[in-house]
């Protein structure tokens, strides 16, 4: 199986392959950019135009960030990953009453973004888990985000157009519940950035 074509039929491989090799990769050299931009502005002592910087550097080192977390936290359908994570599940059913609560709240998080943004699932300091959502690529800063959905058009809408409902029941089969528990538990590999 090629590596586009792993979300199928839950998420077209044309999507993944614009989604990954042309939005993610803006991002990152964007990013790249802003990075060394901000490195000779240190250097230079120049703290205004540091500032102006920011708004660049959060957007692109949020939309660089998001997106790595998301495609790791996604499986194929069939596959085990996909079927994992009990004990998360199980504290999950255990903040929210049962599993399917908590998916109803975040079904409903996520059709109340307005604009584009992200839905998350979020591990807070005391343990306690927390539904949120972010607006554009504005990423989770405090606690941990074990789970992140995609909710810009350019994530559905070449398949499902305007139907976010489809989109939202289609990327609840393709998600890979191993990796929500592993950073839930604190077993995640550390992000590379
Ligand atoms: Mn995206």
């Amino acid at each position: 199986m090629c590596f586009f074509q792993a979300l199928e039929p839950q998420i077209s491989a044309t999507i993944m392959e614009l989604h990954h090799d042309k939005h993610h990769k803006t991002y990152v050299k964007n990013l790249n950019e802003a990075m060394e931009e901000q490195s000779k502005l240190y250097d230079a002592g120049d703290v205004q135009s540091q500032i102006d910087l920011q708004s660049k550097i959060k957007f692109n080192g949020g939309g660089h960030i998001n997106h790595s977390l998301f495609w790791k936290n996604l499986a194929p359908a069939d596959s085990e990953e996909a079927k994992g994570g009990d004990e998360v599940k199980g504290a999950i059913a255990q903040n929210w009453g049962c599993f399917e609560a908590f998916q109803g709240n975040f079904t409903e998080a996520l059709n109340g973004i307005q604009g584009s943004g992200w839905g998350w699932l979020v591990k807070n300091d005391d343990g306690s888990l927390h539904i949120e959502t972010t607006q554009n690529q504005d990423p989770i800063t405090h606690g941990v985000p074990l789970l992140g959905v995609d909710f810009w058009e350019h994530a559905y809408y070449l398949q499902y157009y305007n139907d976010k409902a489809s989109y939202i029941d289609s990327v609840y089969q393709v998600i890979n519940w191993d990796v929500v528990e592993q950073r839930w538990n604190g077993s995640a590999e550390k992000l590379e950035l």
